[in-house]
């Protein structure tokens, strides 16, 4: 490739290997099919309850001739993987592992994944990856802010700093004032942190008088949980930064199955390591190209824990068609938020996120908001609980509610009773902030379902 027809993104900076990132669709799915059959085979061998399906679905692994036959496999949910708690659906002994990592849900078991050595490298390659999709340079201060643990965002994040050159901070979350003081002490250039956390440090720093965006922050590596462009908005204009969203789980990966590149008009899926698809949430089916549907994921290239059409929950689009970086690698549209996590309000399907893009808009609020939903009679409520932005008049927030009450009737036609109040009365997150609290089961003010604590 020529230098002048070289992706933007490869000229500024020159590094990693480009060619993998901009391999021909054609190219991409031999090399899917190829790493398919090699996963397909993985599991055939090592995993007797995978076996059993592939089996039944007619797929013997020497024998697929297209990628599309993987469809005649059932979905793995993941429930299976609680099932066959703790190891049951590894492929390697637990000798042969090199770590294992594990979320907590909202119910019973932590969901457990391990990795082999090979697994580990990988990670950090993609990881590293995405991170120089994002601008990422070696030599940079990286301030790592997730959390470092069973969480995979920390080790995720620091190796593939690391992998890339950089100069990792390994601060984890919390102790937020020491975070604001070591970011300006060490000159990092890189956030990395959740989103919610990322605007907590933004906060303080307020608070200490301290003003990041004159410091050397440049880019920001944000997720693990959806957010809003209004919400990157006041991000990027609190810290000084650009913010990137970085999007994985730890069933498929950790952080790094998915980044923004410099267009910052998606993340590229890195599709040499994972197979995606899109399906009608409700059917299965596959979804139509473009339109919104739930992303399943297929490992290509995992040892430890082949994961075959896992669905994520994770509603989406996807798309295709060609980026202006030059990488050729399909692109997921922002997590809008999980299946899970829909809320239904009288009728009107509504995600978290959807309500904060039209809170966050509002000048005069402040990204920090809670949903409560209760049952009154056959009728779910929502009433949403936000704060104003420091410095507004107190005689000014009743008006605020009614208008932001009126802002989510008219934009997406939901009904909820919004309370404003004083700055700084509701919790701040450390790691994935807990949006919801839904009362509708819970016996009296039972505590809110916390979901995949870091
Ligand atoms: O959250 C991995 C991660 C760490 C991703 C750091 C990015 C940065 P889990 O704890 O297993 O893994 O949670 C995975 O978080 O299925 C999504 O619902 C949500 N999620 C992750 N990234 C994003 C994102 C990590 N960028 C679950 N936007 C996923 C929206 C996200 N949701």
């Amino acid at each position: 490739m020529g230098v002048a027809t070289e992706p933007r993104h490869f000229a500024a900076h020159g590094m990693l290997s480009p060619a993998v990132e901009t391999l021909s669709r054609d190219e991409l799915a031999a090399l899917q099919l190829e790493r398919l059959r090699q996963t397909l085979g993985n599991a055939w061998a090592h995993v007797p309850w995978q076996r059993q399906r592939l089996e039944a679905a007619g797929l013997h692994p020497e024998a697929l001739q297209r990628l599309e036959d993987l469809q005649r496999l059932p979905f793995m949910v993941k429930g299976d993987l609680h099932e066959h708690y703790p190891f049951g659906l590894f492929a390697r002994a637990p000798a042969d592992l090199a770590r294992l990592h594990a979320s907590s849900g909202t119910t019973g078991k932590p969901t457990v994944v391990g990795y082999t050595r090979g697994d580990l490298e990988r990670w950090a390659e993609l990881m590293a990856r995405s991170m120089a999709g994002a601008g990422v340079r070696p030599g940079d201060i990286v301030h790592n802010a997730y959390g470092y643990g069973l969480f995979t965002g920390g080790l995720g994040a620091h190796a593939g700093a690391e992998r890339l050159g950089c100069v990792v901070v390994p601060v984890s979350g919390g102790g937020t004032e020491r975070q604001v003081a070591l970011l300006v002490d060490f000159g990092a250039r890189v956030l990395c942190a959740t989103p919610s956390y990322a605007l907590a440090i933004a906060e303080v720093a307020d608070s200490m008088g301290v003003n990041l965006r004159t410091s050397r922050l440049e880019v920001g590596l944000f997720g693990a949980e959806p957010w809003s462009a209004a919400m990157r908005q006041q991000i990027e204009a609190r810290l000084g930064l650009v913010a990137y969203d970085v999007y994985g789980l730890s069933e498929i990966m950790g952080p790094g199955v998915a980044c923004e590149c410099e267009c910052r008009e998606g993340l590229h899926g890195w599709e040499d390591h994972f197979l995606f698809e899109l399906i009608d949430p409700e059917t299965g089916a596959p979804a139509p190209e473009g339109a919104a549907g739930e992303l399943v994921i297929t490992t290509l290239t995992k040892e430890a824990l082949p994961m075959l059409r896992y669905r994520t929950r994770d509603i989406t689009r996807l798309t295709r068609s060609r980026c202006a970086c030059g990488r050729t690698h399909l692109r997921i549209l922002r997590v809008a938020g999980r299946n899970d996590d829909m809320l239904i309000i009288r009728g009107v399907n509504v995600y978290p996120s959807q309500i904060e893009a039209v809170l966050v808009d509002r000048p005069q609020l402040a990204p920090h908001y809670r949903l409560v939903v209760r049952r009154a009679g056959a009728l779910d409520t929502l009433a949403v609980e936000i704060e104003a932005q420091p410095g507004t008049d107190a005689a000014t927030w009743p008006l605020l509610a009614r208008e932001a009450q009126h802002h989510l009737k008219s934009m997406i036609g939901l009904s909820a009773e919004v309370a404003v109040q004083a700055p700084g009365t509701l919790p701040r997150s450390q790691g994935k902030a807990v949006r919801v609290h839904d009362l509708r089961h819970a016996a009296g003010d039972a505590a809110p379902a916390a979901k995949g604590m870091p």
